[in-house]
């Protein structure tokens, strides 16, 4: 038993660990990038089946942004930064940001 809580009772034990942050990571729509290589980067890069990939994509072309994740900052990053990084050797101006869940 940890000497710190001996003696509380069970129901003054305050759980100190913390789930990590979650962060979303949020499409953004543009007039450049083609239908079918955002669908390729949803699949690609966030492991959506292709009905899935092509509905994300098609909602974020509808309504301008859109919801592709949750995930802990550092994997939000990565797949930010892949995203890019793929568009730009693609010449498209696609471009995702994370935000706090
Ligand atoms: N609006 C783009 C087009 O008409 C398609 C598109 C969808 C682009 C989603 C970006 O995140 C995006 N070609």
């Amino acid at each position: 038993m940890d000497p710190l809580i001996k003696d509380k009772p069970a129901s003054k034990i305050k759980d100190k660990t913390k789930e990590p942050e979650q962060f979303k990571v949020i499409l953004l729509n543009d007039d450049y990038t083609t239908m079918e290589f955002v669908v390729e980067i949803l699949m690609k890069i966030f492991h959506k089946s292709t009905e899935d990939a092509f509905l994300i994509m098609l909602s974020v072309h509808e309504k301008g942004r859109g919801h592709v994740g949750i995930y802990t900052w550092d994997i939000a990053l990565t797949k930010t930064e892949q995203v890019h990084a793929e568009a730009s050797a693609n010449n498209f101006p696609l471009k995702c940001i994370v935000e706090p869940a």
